[in-house]
């Protein structure tokens, strides 16, 4: 059935077989042949509808994740094999969309996938950017960034003849909605609807990431901004925001109006969830479109705020979005009154400065708008959500309480496990039956494993089989020889100082030097980072610097790299995570406690096998009780102690660099081997920044994690007792499929 679909559609498009076919035209008649599937499945109806509204959808690849969700993957997989071509090769062929920084985009990505998979009735909506977030290119041990284009003329994209006309300032932009299937597992599809201008000019982008910010009509959507908030001077991303929830807002009340929905009634037929304030303007454009439907003031805020509900991800105030309402008059001088008559309304009620809208500098807080005016603030992991009602929101928890709630962030298993580790995925099959891929919790069925010493053995053949393809991967993308008998350590995620990358950094140079003293591993180590930073963030570049120099003197010397080896993953995304998260020991989860939201990429990692070394922070203290002591590595001061730290202004780097095992190793960033290899600007610039400021405390941490990450590597070599947390672990992964996230969202959230 299937196979004469394919063998229909290639003989019709290019007049040849399976097995004559090249890779891009059975990818181009897979696209077709799965879209149709999709449309013959249906879409999930409801008389209550989720606009899930984002700037970000990390989504990936699309063409096995359909695939998977429709039940088709397999035989897809054999047709294929039966006529010479591999899936995966033809998965080589589709372009990853880079419509997202990391943690956000990819959360909204997953939470796309399980509301679908719930047959829950809600789209997601966001915009087209053409180059996404920049591409990552390695030059001279540093990171460019040029563009990175994803659209094809063919693609997962279909354009609506949906389009609606958004007034900025002085002009009025017209729009476009382009929709992408967004399929569940065996359930029927939602929409990512992804909005869009018809008079983008490509060509203003020339050489780098550089283009021409002067003209909108011309640029709005070419690049999603990077996570950069220190940086000044965002009036573009002001643009973009504003045409996205404009947007959002019409397509609302365009189908409220569709369906017959009494518009007084709005909150009972629609809930908009707002991800972080990037969305935030969404609520006084709808009081706005209300207002011109004939509904007054009143009645419309009262609307507004029984429909939007805020998800915050961040405690760093340095990221919490404030606009300066100069700004705001710029680009949408028709929804400043309504902030202001917003702000009015709090001032009136609440004489307590910190829950102001619009404070004393004219700027206006986009969260403070979306606790008002909401009816529900949620955090991402449990100690996430009680930092905000204790500390950085405390002053609104006073006021609502009841506006709070948790919900601890989820992967979607069908990507992050049946996709990315196929093999893992069929053997638990084997093992426990498929109940756990709609159950996620019936992982814990593997518990009954955990001595089975053929069981052990076993999944530590799969780790190895993943191992090899990621040594066979790095060879052929960056010409990289790793060593598949080591043990792989990651550092996965966003560059950013909190995250700590330069305290592993710090723990490679004390590697080094023991190993140049004569000290060798019972086990030889591969240290792996990817990561991309923004390019405004002076500090994060420097951090990449450094490590690319450690790559380059550690593999190159030939008495430490048969023991140890740096490899920095170029510019990592969605596709190169599934093929790094299967093949890892350890994962590194080391923000400074208190800073991580929550972290999903330590929930991949455990699913799929590796050991947690991290820091009692955000997810990673669930991850900690559902395994227990045994089963993680935790090292570090606690939050509260972090916290207190803030609070009394009382940690100074300098009195840890001080210790002679420390200055050492800081030291050596500046040593005249990386100098040679390096820039010394850039290695002075870290070295300062240790020495005398270093915000997130890595010096702090720094001996505890020397010390835990040692004793890693020796319990490595018991590979029963390995095995056995590995075990556990993977059996008490099942709390955080997204699947979980989501139906929580609709109980406490949505109500659909
Ligand atoms: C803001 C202003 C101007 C330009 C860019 C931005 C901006 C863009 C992206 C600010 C923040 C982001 C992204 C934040 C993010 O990814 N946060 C992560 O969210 C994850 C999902 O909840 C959590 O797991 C992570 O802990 C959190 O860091």
């Amino acid at each position: 059935m299937l196979e004469n679909n394919l063998k229909e559609i290639l003989t019709k498009r290019f007049n040849k077989s399976i097995s004559e076919a090249s890779n891009e035209e059975i990818y181009l008649a897979l696209l077709e042949l799965t879209k149709s599937n999709i449309k013959a499945k249906g879409t999930n109806k409801g008389k209550k509808k989720l606009y899930y509204i984002s700037a970000e959808f990390l989504i990936g690849k699309l063409l096995s994740n359909n695939l998977i969700n429709l039940g088709l993957y397999d035989e897809v997989k054999e047709v294929l094999a039966k006529n010479g071509k591999e899936l995966t090769e033809i998965e080589e062929v589709e372009l990853e969309p880079s419509l997202g920084n990391g943690g956000l985009g990819r959360l909204a990505a997953c939470f796309i996938d399980s509301i679908a998979t719930l047959g829950l009735n809600g789209d997601g909506v966001g915009l087209n950017y053409h180059f996404g977030l920049f591409q990552q290119v390695f030059k001279n041990n540093k990171q460019t960034a040029v563009k990175n284009p994803w659209i094809t003329s063919e693609s997962w994209l279909n354009k609506s003849d949906i389009k609606f006309e958004v007034p900025f300032g002085g002009f009025t932009l017209k729009s476009t909605l382009y929709d992408i299937d967004v399929t569940g597992y065996n359930e029927a599809s939602n929409k990512l609807r992804l909005f869009d201008i018809d008079t983008l000019d490509e060509s203003l982008v020339k050489d780098g990431i550089n283009f021409d910010k002067t003209d909108i009509a011309k640029n709005l959507t070419l690049f999603l901004y990077p996570d950069d908030s220190d940086e000044a001077g965002h009036l573009l991303r002001v643009y973009q925001q504003y045409f996205m929830v404009s947007n959002a807002a019409q397509l609302i009340l365009l189908e409220a109006e569709e369906n017959g929905y009494d518009l007084h009634k709005l909150h009972e037929h629609v809930v908009v969830q707002i991800n972080d304030t990037h969305p935030s303007m969404v609520i006084p454009e709808l009081i706005r479109l209300l207002g011109l439907k004939g509904i007054g003031m009143s009645e419309a805020i009262e609307i507004v705020t029984k429909t939007c509900a805020y998800t915050n991800h961040t405690i760093l105030a340095e990221a919490l979005e404030k606009w300066p309402i100069k700004y705001l008059e710029k680009v949408a001088p028709q929804i400043v009154p309504i902030i202001v008559e917003l702000d009015n309304r709090v001032k009136a009620k609440y004489d307590d400065e910190k829950v102001y809208i619009i404070d004393k500098e004219n700027r206006v807080h986009m969260a403070h708008m979306d606790i008002h005016y909401g009816f529900s603030v949620n955090g991402v992991a449990a100690l996430h959500t009680e930092i905000l009602k204790d500390e950085e929101l405390k002053p609104f928890y006073d006021i609502y309480p009841e506006k709070f709630n948790n919900k601890t962030n989820g992967i979607t298993f069908r990507r992050w496990l049946l996709h990315c580790n196929n093999e893992l995925a069929s053997y638990i099959t084997e093992l426990i039956g498929d109940d756990f891929k709609k159950d996620a919790t019936k992982l814990e069925d593997l518990l009954k494993y955990v001595d089975n010493k053929e069981v052990l053995a076993k999944l530590d053949e799969i780790k190895k089989h993943n191992k090899v393809a990621l040594k066979k991967y790095l060879k052929e993308t960056q010409n990289l020889d790793i060593n598949e008998n080591s043990i792989f350590d990651i550092q996965i995620k966003r560059l950013h100082e909190y995250k700590r990358q330069q305290m592993n950094v710090l723990y490679i140079i004390n590697k080094y030097l023991e190993i140049k003293g004569g000290k060798k591993p019972a086990t030889p180590i591969t240290m792996i980072f990817g990561a991309k930073a923004a390019p405004a963030y002076i500090i994060a570049q420097d951090i990449i610097h450094t490590i690319l120099c450690l790559q380059e003197i550690i593999n190159n010397d030939p008495d430490v790299n048969k023991y140890l080896n740096v490899v920095m993953v170029e510019n990592y995304n969605v596709t190169k995570a599934s093929k790094l998260i299967p093949a890892c020991d350890v994962s590194e989860q080391i923000s400074l406690a208190s800073k991580e939201a929550s972290g999903t990429g330590n929930m991949k990692f455990m699913l799929n096998g590796a050991l947690t070394l991290g820091t009692e922070d955000g997810a990673n203290v669930e991850i900690h009780q559902l395994v227990g002591d045994e089963n993680i590595y935790i090292f570090g001061e606690s939050s509260e102690t972090v916290i207190e730290h803030y609070k009394n202004a009382d940690y100074v780097s300098k009195e840890f660099y001080n210790k002679p095992a420390i200055k050492k190793l800081v030291d050596f960033i500046v040593s005249d081997e990386m100098i040679k290899v390096g820039d010394k600007e850039n290695l002075e610039r870290l070295h300062n920044e240790l020495i005398n400021k270093d915000w997130f405390m890595t010096l702090l941490d720094l001996e505890d994690y020397i010390k835990t990450k040692d004793k890693v590597f020796e319990d490595y070599s018991d590979r029963d007792a390995w095995m056995r947390k590995v075990v556990i672990n993977i059996a008490k992964a099942g709390f955080f499929s997204s699947d979980r996230t989501i139906a929580q969202y609709n109980e406490d959230i949505w109500h659909l």
